[in-house]
């Protein structure tokens, strides 16, 4: 019966699905009913261009993804959104929506984190909200649009999750997993952060108290779904705000049997660090940019974001524009056949930031360190693949290091799951086992403590991993050859 069905909102930079969970004798069966796309739309605006999400059309496609979900049941146990974070969309005093929320690949933040610690030094805010530094912080962003008229015109301010949850269901909360992405939350208390609202309000005149709503932890039940006429037989279903922001719940996925885990949480974004019951809020910790983002059940997702797939995707789009369509399988198949370590980038530099010519700046990247640029698409691929097991290796061992967590595995979950060329690489790199899978993590996440919330399962992260372990087949690889390679190229990128 429809009582036993729980829908999944997850938003991706590339695409939007809408996955549906049924418990059966401790197993989460899943099926996506909805797949729609999603990208940035760039809209001219005195004389440039901003890069904005096409919210409507989202937010369509969560429409019509919730009716597919509920009509063969005849309605939903709950439903749960999350999507990537920092972005928001802001309501004025009627609850109208002014404009396209801003893609944070758009270039307006430029400079503008230098700004807000030329008032809040950057060691005294990652005190506070202990965030890596990443210049779409939603802090940061708000510094840059201080002055716009749609600022001024702003009642409200809602995370993405949490702006399809209001047109869903009416109520206005900021759920916390998303919220401490903003760079505005404590992540010692978990509530908002006096001394960042400030510094907005003060010199930046952003009047953001004003616009936040009340914080919730994931697990809370937001209110009933509303509109039989939008939403079908959905209507009436309990939203439960889950770990909203889509790495919180990819986190919740990952299968582990231990804590001694590190995870890679693998789409357009590679998130890459362990979990920990406490911030890390070093000085070392911040000159290596490591970030304390906020966990389900009182946990912190310590990481640092690696820039992931997005460099491959982007990669294929340039050379279809070029007219050179070029098909990921078998480009991976080439990859494969390319020596190891023939050239490495930092992933991580920040021009592979906004959208672009991957290829152009990769061999930018590759002169500018002394290497000879890879010499076709295949050898592109493998540079990017090659560059992204490093920065992993890199990653993890920092994770441990400086939060003193042991690791014995690496668990990638998320869409590069499917990528055995980089889970293998992962693993030759790191010199750790890695499993791989699930590849919709996010979705199982989401799920998972949606129905906890509403009882349809008890239990810790434990219990809940140890149902995403007995549902998920998952692919195991074992380390091929030594390290030391991979050390040395390390060495030579980040010496
Ligand atoms: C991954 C992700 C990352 C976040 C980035 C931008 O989808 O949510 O965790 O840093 O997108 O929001």
């Amino acid at each position: 019966s429809g009582a036993a069905v729980h829908a999944a909102v997850d938003l991706g930079a590339s695409s939007g699905r809408v996955i549906t969970g049924r418990l059966e004798d401790g197993r989460l069966r899943t099926e996506e009913v909805a797949r729609f796309p999603n990208g940035p739309v760039a809209v001219p605006r005195r004389g440039s261009d901003t890069l904005h999400w096409d919210i409507l059309s989202l937010y369509r496609g969560v429409l019509e993804g919730l009716r597919a979900a509920a009509e063969p049941h005849g309605g939903l146990a709950s439903v749960g959104i999350d999507s990537w974070a920092v972005d928001y969309g802001l309501l004025d005093a009627d609850a109208a929506l002014l404009g396209n929320p801003v893609h944070y690949r758009d270039a307006r933040t430029a400079g503008a984190a230098e700004r807000v610690f030329e008032h809040l030094p950057a060691d005294r805010m990652y005190a506070v909200n202990g965030l890596q530094v990443q210049p779409f912080n939603t802090v940061f962003q708000l510094a840059a649009a201080a002055g716009e008229a749609q600022l001024a015109a702003a009642g409200d301010l809602l995370l993405i999750p949490d702006l399809l949850g209001h047109w869903l269901t009416g109520e206005r909360v900021t759920e916390l997993t998303n919220a401490s992405t903003t760079g505005m939350v404590d992540v010692r208390t978990r509530t908002w952060a006096d001394a960042c609202l400030e510094v907005l309000e003060g010199p930046f005149g952003v009047p953001v108290r004003g616009l936040l709503s009340r914080l919730v932890e994931p697990g809370t039940v937001v209110g009933p779904l509303r509109g039989r006429e939008s939403v079908g037989a959905a209507a009436g279903a309990p939203l439960v705000a889950v770990g909203s922001h889509d790495t919180a719940s990819a986190v919740v996925a990952v299968p582990a049997a231990t804590p001694n885990f590190a995870y890679v949480s693998c789409g357009t974004w590679s998130l890459v660090g362990v979990e920990l019951d406490a911030p890390v809020r070093t000085e070392r910790s911040r000159a290596a940019n490591f970030t304390n983002e906020l966990g389900v059940d009182g946990t912190v997702r310590y990481l640092r974001n690696v820039m992931g797939l997005w460099v491959l995707q982007e990669s294929l789009r340039t050379w279809r524009e070029q007219g050179r369509d070029v098909d990921l399988a078998d480009l991976l198949r080439r990859a494969a056949e390319v020596p190891a370590l023939s050239c490495v980038v930092d992933v991580d530099d920040p021009r592979f930031l906004p959208p672009g010519d991957m290829p152009r700046r990769v061999a930018e990247l590759a002169a500018e360190t002394g290497q000879r640029p890879p010499a076709d698409e295949a050898g592109l691929a493998r540079c990017v693949i090659d560059s992204l097991a490093l920065a992993y290796r890199r990653a993890v061992r920092q994770a441990a290091e400086l939060s003193g967590r042991d690791v014995d595995v690496v668990h990638v979950v998320g869409g590069g799951a499917h990528n055995t060329l980089l889970c293998q690489l992962t693993a030759d790199a790191t010199g750790l086992p890695v499993v791989a899978g699930p590849t919709e993590g996010a979705a199982i996440g989401n799920l998972l403590v949606q129905a906890r919330a509403v009882g349809a399962v008890e239990g810790d992260l434990a219990a809940l991993r140890r149902i995403v372990a007995a549902s998920t087949e998952t692919r195991h690889y074992t380390p091929t050859g030594p390290t030391g390679p991979w050390a040395a190229a390390e060495s030579r990128l980040w010496s």
